[in-house]
């Protein structure tokens, strides 16, 4: 057995706050059927099964008995905080329907139902992981799970293993194929339902239905820490601007909810840029502008918050992305396997407005910008060293503004990606409790039946009693989109409101926050002490919901 840190003890007696619908014997509450969000015509056709379900609530109810049954589960795509909670709700949740029910862990992701790889989650191994962060249970991949070959070859092993429902733990794809996989099991008459549960650190699968994806909370509390940190190094040096980049995919939500968080003196949000058509340049001048307007207090020092995915919505660098996509898969240039992409792409292989893009980059990142996709052929934004980019060019304008006397204080700027880290955090209490709810909730919509649905929990800004917990039919959520030159049924990904209150709230605040030093340092994760410090809400939840 690992050894344990005394905190770790401590957190495995945490008992996870439920709302009062669940926690005792629950009763399922029904609302009118629902309607997909757009393209009502084309999902109801794809999915004639499961489509126009109504959304349920579980409520303090009545005793009842349920028949022995098994249970699947998966954790699909990057970690985030609070997904062992899930399990160990799904577990607490069908042995409290029958303590005869078995719960079965696929490995490493979607791969393990396809390939047969799985494991019986016993009492003990579930104790070992309560309130722990991490998926190192039964693993995470990757794996898309969208092919009838898959479907099949899964629907052998749930037989063999006598499985009535599959929980699917993912963010919107993960969550699309669920959808997806319900519907063909039920138009199959398979007798196996399939659920899904919200998950991403990114924030980005969120709507009307839910509130908030689980690890979202963690997340930006343990980057908010050391970004409060930092900025308490700088104030005490007064010598280095940091340049921090954040992990969050397309959307800014993890950056701005940190800004909201610690204050820095510059925060970018990926969304705005795209609106305001803004050029990388225009972004330099901005961050160049916060350093010497701080220099003429005598500030050389200061913290840029950067979301990871800022490149691909500066207008002329997401054409270029996406003209690199093509040509990077083409036939030419698998035939011509060049050792050198970006001399290759500069010599008569790109259009000549983005190969003036790429030309005009530095070639470190003109190389990271060609390098290797990822399976699903995108661009790895993690691997992507925006701020170093960002300084560099900052530095490049400083040095141009001191000779024409625009600049007269000192620039020198350190760099940090923070992502990992956060994403296997020890879970707040906030996703602690929401994670072990959604995995209770998820066991109630298998006791009752249903399938093509995601477990919900709402009004999470109050206490967690007053949580409301349920259930949402997942093509509810759909619309039609462009994938790969199709249109499909997907979660529309939920990228930063322009007009939601947590930005309106930022920027009313930004422009102190750029010239002033009204840095807030919040601080680790609180489990002991007063609920307002233990169970805070992020400020993204409390401004969506005030
Ligand atoms: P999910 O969307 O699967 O939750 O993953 C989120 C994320 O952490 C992103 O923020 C990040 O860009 C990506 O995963 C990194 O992927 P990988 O784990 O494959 O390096």
């Amino acid at each position: 057995m690992a050894k344990k840190s005394t905190l770790q003890i401590a957190r495995a007696a945490y008992s996870p706050k439920l709302p009062l619908g669940l926690q005792g014997n629950v009763s399922i509450k029904e609302g009118e059927p629902t309607q997909s969000v757009a393209d009502q015509e084309e999902v109801k056709k794809l999915f004639p099964n499961t489509y126009g379900l109504p959304l349920v609530e579980f409520v303090p109810g009545e005793q009842k008995a349920y028949a022995p049954m098994n249970v699947g589960v998966i954790l699909s795509g990057g970690q985030a905080p609070g997904g062992h909670n899930v399990i160990s709700g799904i577990f607490d949740g069908i042995k409290r329907l029958n303590p005869a029910n078995k719960l079965y862990g696929f490995l490493l992701g979607p791969g393990g139902l396809v390939d047969h790889k799985y494991m019986e989650i016993t009492a003990e191994i579930v104790d070992e992981y309560r309130n722990t962060g991490g998926f190192d249970m039964i693993g995470s991949g990757r794996t898309k799970l969208e092919q009838e070959e898959q479907f099949e070859s899964g629907i052998q092993i749930l037989r063999e293993l006598g499985i009535k429902a599959l929980v699917i733990i993912g963010g919107d794809d993960s969550n699309t194929n669920a959808c997806v996989l319900a519907e063909y099991y039920a138009a199959k008459n398979y007798g196996v339902q399939v659920i899904g549960c919200p998950k991403t650190i990114d924030g980005d699968l969120k709507n009307d239905q839910i509130e908030t994806s689980f690890g979202f909370d963690t997340a930006c509390k343990t980057y908010s820490e050391v970004i409060g940190n930092i900025q308490r190094d700088a104030n005490s040096a007064k010598k280095y601007w940091h340049f921090i980049k954040l992990m969050g995919r397309s959307a800014s939500h993890i950056a701005l909810e940190c800004a909201l968080e610690v204050q820095p003196n510059v925060c970018l949000v990926s969304e705005e840029i795209q609106e305001k058509g803004q050029s990388l340049d225009d972004i330099v001048t901005y961050i160049a502008e916060a350093v010497t307007e701080r220099a003429k207090d005598g500030n050389n020092f200061g913290t840029v918050l950067i979301p990871e995915g800022l490149i691909e919505f500066i207008p002329a660098v997401k054409r270029l992305i996406a003209e690199l996509n093509d040509v990077l898969s083409s036939e030419a240039y698998l035939k011509a396997q060049p050792e050198d992409n970006v001399a290759w792409l500069l010599d008569g292989n790109l259009s000549a407005e983005n190969a003036a893009t790429l030309a005009s980059l530095p070639a470190s990142f003109a190389a990271q910008l060609t390098g290797e996709r990822d399976p699903h052929g995108n661009v790895q934004v993690s691997l992507i060293e925006t701020e170093k980019l960002l300084s560099s060019m900052v530095a490049a304008k400083l040095a141009e503004w001191k000779v024409a006397g625009k600049f007269n204080g000192k620039f020198s700027a350190l760099h940090h990606f923070f992502g990992y880290e956060g994403r296997c955090a020890a879970p707040s209490n906030f996703d602690a409790d929401y994670c072990y709810s959604l995995g209770v909730s998820a066991s109630q919509l298998i006791a009752n039946g249903k399938t093509g649905y995601m477990a919900i929990v709402k009004n999470t800004t109050k206490p967690a009693a007053e949580w409301v917990a349920g259930g949402v039919p997942i093509t509810m959520m759909l619309n039609m989109e462009k994938r790969n030159g199709q249109m499909k049924p997907v979660i529309r990904k939920a990228l930063v409101d322009l007009n939601g209150a947590p930005f309106k709230a930022f920027a009313a605040q930004r422009d102190e926050w750029k010239k002033q030093t009204a840095y807030v340092y919040p601080g680790p994760i609180q489990y002991f002490g007063p609920s307002e410090v233990c169970d805070k809400t992020t400020e993204t939840l409390r401004y969506e919901h005030q």
